[in-house]
This record gives structure tokens, sequence and C-alpha cells, in this order.
């Protein structure tokens, strides 16, 4: 039996052309060795693609200008994959485990079928037959298929991509801020030794709270291959490693599975928080079976989920945590790489601490995408940013027959019970704007008649309640609830549920799909925006590093291959002005995206709570690009990361240009006295002071406050400073009545 599990770490690959599967099939199983297989095998680097290995192969930036059409042929390509390890006898309990395969595969060993793969969001375990293995040396393989050859042309569904057929990320075919690579790949793997007794899936959920204590209910599994007399011992710990309980129990088990649960009280519980609302504070717990050594663990926070849908009988999108109700901030978060998927922990965390620097409580793990890295929900965990986690569906129909389903059921209990555990996951999602796009298509008969959606939508709301029922489930983003029962109702109905708001931007919505400008965000009275932006260019660095001198002269189809839509851009950059070079192409995109998140959100925060959250498009980027991120793919901050920090301070004041007002927000969870301070300025220009008023407020704890006065009426050539103060913080903003490109500046004659 192998004691601990042993890594995988040298793989080697070649192409392979799949009618000559069967004769290297028993070339394998006579030649149980790499070195005696005549084949031109290359180091193959895990976790890894055989897109991001050949990059490496071709030496070429794969992010240059348009150098990624060169990997365009491999998405048809297939591959054998092989490793070894080496057995000092045999093992009857041996299996291996894949962190992902993408996507479809055969897994053999020494020639032996040992299994399948057929979803990139599952970790493969698969079992292997000590018949199958030897003393010494074994030979893995591992056949990987492309996925472009699964693509059911007669699959009679309307508007049904090409992607949706095989469970891999949806982004890899192309998407208006991706580039099209469809990979093929491992992640890391290793051979251990099932053991004779297993605990797993420990779920730990909080039944209640109040100031003295908590009481939270702990589950878990056993797995038994003997049936024996046990003895446990359940262990929690604070995050100052100081024991809140330790209890111990024995109990006779069968063989087979067993699910234990036990309700636990905690004194004096430390309560997890959102970003801003308190303390992250996170427990450990360790059940241990005492004679075999077995243990699980894990960490969890003590908190409470909820989402207001009704307030004094209007409708409400309002996420609660701890009974108290939080205003949602933050963005959409994407892959943070193309071509593997998963960047460094590094880059997560820096991602991660810039998003909790700019006041995020909130980030939205987007549906055409990838179930994250471990690291990442480790990171929202202690950094207080709350997750709404869609499942990866994103834009299309897709296929609701019994083995799709199937495969969908393992992807889905897979996911939640490795992830339920972290306290910043807020919400389930069934998916991205899928509904949406059917209703815009289809009309009411068609719709109610086919019902598309209906069974994917009751498998994946039946699995949380089943595997996750401690946060809301909730259909598609956007959806209305309404839209359950009346095809006619538009799942992106702006008066329930949760909304996207592609009017501004895309114009969807405009008979002429001709967009507005940003101000239109201002009608839209949603309870909750889950996607809204804006593109812009990146940084002058990033440019440089992927655009040469000549490319960088004027608009061509280099920028559009790095997703640039000049069209749709020029709508909010003519605000700022015409630009005659990058640096200008620059700077007025940036600055558009800049003003028109920060109108957005604040707008919508001045709504507070009859709106509730503004999660804009999108936070990063999986290369570099041309795009509504606010961080670039090295990590460069656009200007809107500034502006969205402010805008998505504790304590704000909004001007409100309907009702000519100043509208202080408070988001602590306490009364907060304010000084504001406003000066209007004339002429276009900040140089000449019309007025300055100051005022004393006291804003209630979770409240608003509306301010009216004559300062505020502003005429086209007005500008007004709005300062405020509180605590040892201060809020600034610059509103101007007209367009940018319009303020007269004198020369400030430096
Ligand atoms: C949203 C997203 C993505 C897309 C973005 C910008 O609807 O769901 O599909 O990238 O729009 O167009």
């Amino acid at each position: 039996m192998l004691k601990k599990a042993v890594k995988l770490e040298n793989w080697f690959f070649t192409s392979i052309n799949l009618t000559k599967k069967e004769g290297l099939l028993d070339e394998i199983k006579e030649k149980f060795s790499i070195d005696s297989l005549q084949l031109d095998l290359k180091p193959f680097i895990t976790p890894g693609t055989l897109q991001s290995n050949m990059v490496k192969y071709l030496e070429i930036n794969p992010y240059y200008e348009e150098n990624m059409r060169e990997l365009d042929s491999y998405e048809n390509m297939a591959l054998i994959l092989f490793s070894e390890f080496n057995l000092d006898k045999v093992d009857e309990k041996l299996q291996i485990v894949f962190d992902y395969i993408d996507t479809i595969s055969e897994i053999y060993v020494n020639g032996a079928l040992i299994g399948k793969s057929a979803n990139a969001f599952i970790q493969q375990t698969i079992k292997i037959p000590p018949t199958h293995v030897l003393t010494g040396k074994n030979l893995i393989t591992v056949f990987l298929f492309p996925a472009m050859a699964y693509i059911n042309k007669e699959v009679d569904l309307p508007e049904i991509r090409d992607r949706v057929f095989v469970r891999k990320p949806a982004f890899n075919y192309g998407w208006d801020f991706a580039p099209r690579v469809i990979l093929t790949g491992i992640g890391e793997s290793y051979i251990e030794s099932r053991k004779a007794l297993t605990l797993e899936d420990i779920f730990i959920v909080t039944e209640s709270i109040n100031s003295q204590k908590a009481i939270i209910n702990v589950e878990w599994k056993t797995k038994s291959s003997y049936a024996d007399n046990f003895s446990f011992q359940l262990v929690i710990e604070d995050e100052k490693n100081d024991e809140v309980h330790n209890h111990q129990f024995s109990q006779f088990l069968e063989i087979g599975e067993h699910i234990h649960r036990q309700n636990i009280d905690i004194r004096n519980p430390q309560l997890w928080w959102p970003n801003g609302y308190g303390k992250q504070a996170l427990y450990r717990i360790e059940v241990k079976e005492k004679s075999s050594g077995t243990t699980i663990h894990s960490l969890f926070g003590i908190r409470k989920t909820e989402l207001l849908l009704k307030e004094d009988n209007e409708n409400r999108f309002i996420f609660k945590i701890n009974g108290v109700k939080i205003w949602a901030k933050g963005g959409n978060w994407v892959p943070t790489d193309a071509l593997t998927n998963f960047s460094s922990k590094a880059k997560y965390r820096k991602l991660l601490m810039y998003a909790k620097n700019a006041n995020f409580n909130m980030m939205r793990v987007w549906g055409g995408g990838v179930v994250e890295k471990k690291i990442f929900y480790e990171l929202c965990d202690e950094l207080g940013i709350l997750i709404w986690h869609d499942f990866q569906f994103a834009c299309s129909m897709y296929p609701e027959d019994d083995v799709y389903l199937k495969n969908v059921e393992r992807e889905i209990s897979g996911i939640l019970t490795r992830l339920r555990n972290h306290p910043s996951i807020a919400i389930w999602c069934g998916n991205n704007e899928n509904e949406w796009i059917d209703f815009q298509h289809y009309t009411e008969n068609c719709r109610e008649e086919r019902k598309f959606g209906e069974k994917l939508h009751q498998l994946k709301r039946d699995l949380c309640q089943k595997l996750d029922p401690s946060r809301p489930y909730w259909r598609s983003s956007p959806w209305s609830p309404t839209s359950e029962t009346s095809f006619s109702y538009d799942p992106n109905s702006r008066d329930e549920g949760n909304c996207h708001d592609w009017f501004v931007w895309h114009g969807v919505g405009q008979s002429d799909l001709q967009p507005p400008e940003f101000e239109h965000y201002a009608a839209n009275h949603a309870r909750f925006i889950s996607e809204f932006g804006i593109q812009s260019f990146p940084v002058k660095s990033t440019i440089d590093e992927i655009f040469s001198k000549s490319i960088q002269e004027s608009p061509n189809k280099v920028w559009e291959f790095h997703n640039l839509n000049l069209s749709k851009i020029r709508v909010n950059m003519k605000k700022f002005g015409e630009p005659q070079n990058i640096e200008e192409w620059i700077l007025y995109t940036q600055a558009a995206q800049a003003f028109g998140m920060k109108f957005a959100i604040e707008t919508w925060r001045s709504r507070k709570f009859e709106t509730a959250g503004a999660l804009f498009w999108q936070y990063n980027e999986p290369w570099p690009t041309i795009c509504w991120s606010i961080i670039d793919y090295y990590n460069n901050l656009k200007i809107a990361y500034y502006f969205i920090k402010r805008a998505f301070q504790p304590v704000i004041a909004i001007y409100e240009k309907e009702t000519n007002s100043i509208i202080i927000v408070n988001d602590f969870t306490k009364t907060i006295e304010c000084k504001l301070v406003l000066r209007k300025y004339s002429k276009y220009s900040f140089s000449e002071l019309l007025s300055m008023k100051e005022y004393d407020v006291k804003i209630d704890s979770n409240g608003k406050i509306t301010i009216i006065d004559d300062i505020t009426i502003l005429l086209k050539e007005d500008c007004l400073w709005i300062q405020l103060f509180y605590e040892n913080n201060s809020f600034d903003s610059i509103i101007l009545a007209c367009d940018p490109s319009e303020m007269k500046f004198p020369d400030p004659e430096i």
C-alpha cells in the first residue's frame, strides 16, 4: 500500500491519428514503458494544455498581435499522453486522481482501459484494478480527444451553440473579451491507495446565532470496508488556535457508508462578515477516527445568508448576512488566463487584494468561465468578498437528454460538496443569460411549449436543496421570478429579480440596437444590476507588450482581434475627444469607462435598497485585450479602478440630476456624522468659484439622507465639487454639467 500519494510529474505527449489507436494500444500492452515505444514524445507540463505546452515549443508570445491564430489548428488534434509510476508490490486499492481532465478522455494502465472522462469541471478519481498493475514500472496512457469532434449537428435545438455538447469552459470557444482557443489538457495528477476507512464530505451549517452562542450543524460521511467499533474525536478551534469545542464518541459501524450529524454550540461566536461590515472570523474543524488516525478537516465561518425578495410588499433583491442588509458592491470575475485557465497564487492574491482595497464586498464568478481554483475561494473567505457563483452554463440553450443531465448531476454535486463550507459563497446561480437569450429570440408559445432549460433548472435547484440548503439558489442571471410561470415575462425585467444592463453599450432593448450614452443607466430602476460595463484600452505598457509601433498607429484588424468594438467604444469616448494617437485612445476610452462606471454605481447607490447591488462587467481579463476589465492581464489598473473604488466607499455623497439634490449614503452599521462641502464653479472651468456651502449632517445606520439646495441647480457651464468628511475619511466627487471635452481649462502656466 502506498503510504502517501505519488504525484505524477513526468508527462510526455504526441499527437495521434485515431485510426492508429488500436494498433498503438496493442503495442503498449506488450511494452510497458515509454522508452520502448517508438514515438516522438515531448515533455508535457501539467497542469497544462496542449496549447500552453505548444507555446513553449513554438517559442511564441501567444498574446502578441495575432499570434494566437498559430494555435488554431490544435483544436482538432487528438493527443496521447504518457506517464509512469513504480510499485514495490501490487496494491489492491490503487487509484489515479486528476484535478481535472479537459475534457473527453480515455485512461489506460499498461494498455488496459480503466476509465473515461467527459467533464472538465469534475475531479476525476479512477480505480486501478489490481489485475492491471505490476510490481515495478507501470505505464499510464491518456487519450485526449478534441472537443470539436463532439459537436452534435443533429440535435434539433435552435440557437444552440457548438460549445454546449462538451462540459468544458465556454469562453475558450471565443468570447467578446477572450480569444478562441479550445483547450485540451490535464491538471495535477497522482496515484494513491484507497484507505479502508475514509471520512468525507464534511459540511458545516450555521443553524442560529445570538450574542451568547451559535448553533452549528456538522455533517460528514464515513466509508468503511470493515465493521468495527470506531472512536471519533471532533475538535473546533478558533483563529487563535484555541479549542472552542472538543468531544469524543464511539460508534459501531457496519461496512459501507454512514452519515453522521451533530449539533454543536459555540459560545461567544465570532461571526464572519463581508468586507466593510466586520471581521472575517474563520474556525477550523477536524474530525478524527482515533484508532486508524484517519481525519477530515475544513475551515468554516459562522454566518447566515438570506436573499430578501419582498419588503413591505415591494419587490426587492437584497442580500442579508447575519440579519444585516448588504449593499452589494463588486464586479464580474472571468478566468485569469485563456491558455491554462489557472494562474499563480500570487496573481489571485493580487487581484483579490485590489478588490478588497477598492471596497468590494462581492464578486460574481461568471457562468461562461471556470470553477475556480481552491485559492480563489480561500482568499474570498479571508478578505470578506462574497461570491455570486454561477454554474458553468452561458448564453445558449443546452441539451437536456438523460446522459447530459447525469453528467451535469455529477458535476454540480461535486462542486457543491467541494465548496459549500466557504462562508464567502452567498448564492448559487444556474447560468448566465440562458433564459434571457431564449426570451429575446422566441415567441411566448414556442417557449411555453418547449420549456427550454426547465430540466436543468430543476436538477440544479434540487441538488442545491439537497447538498447545500444553507444558501439561496437562483435560476439564472438575469432572472425574474414571474418568468417561471409567465412565458411572456422578460427574465431581465427591471421590476423584479436581478438585471443585466446592456442597453448602454450593446443597445439591447433599442429597436435599432443603437446604444445610448452612459447617462441612460439612470433610467434603469432595477432591484440589482449584476452586469453593466464599458470597454477601454489597457495602459500603454500593456499596449507596447502586445502591439508593434505601426499597429499602434490607428484602428485596425489587430485591435479588433484583441476584442475592440470600434463603433460601440466611440459612443461614450466621443464625450472626451477624438483620439489622434494611441495615448489618446487609452486616455479617452479609460476616462469614458471611469466616468460611466462612477455614474452608474452612484445612481444606483442613491436608490439604496430599492436597488441593492451593482456588479459591473468585468473585473479582470484572460489575455491582454481591449475590453470591459478595470485591471488588465498584467495586473495594471485602469482609471476606472480608482473611480470605482471611490464610488464604492462606505459613505458617499451623490449628485442627482433629476431632483438637483445631494444624497448621502451610509453603508456603515452605525449612525454617522459628516460635513458636506459644496462648491459651484462656472464657465466650463474650476477657476471661477460661484458659491460655496457647508452642511453638518447625521445619517442613520445603513441609511441615507437627501439635501436639496439651490447650489445644486447647475447650468450647462457649471461644475460642482462635492466633498464629504466623516471620521478620518473623506470623499470627493466632481460633477460636470457639460461633456468633459467641452471644458475650458485655463493654461496652468507650469
Ligand atoms: C455579458 C456577459 C458576457 C459578455 C458581456 C459583454 O452579457 O454575460 O456574455 O462578455 O456581456 O458583452
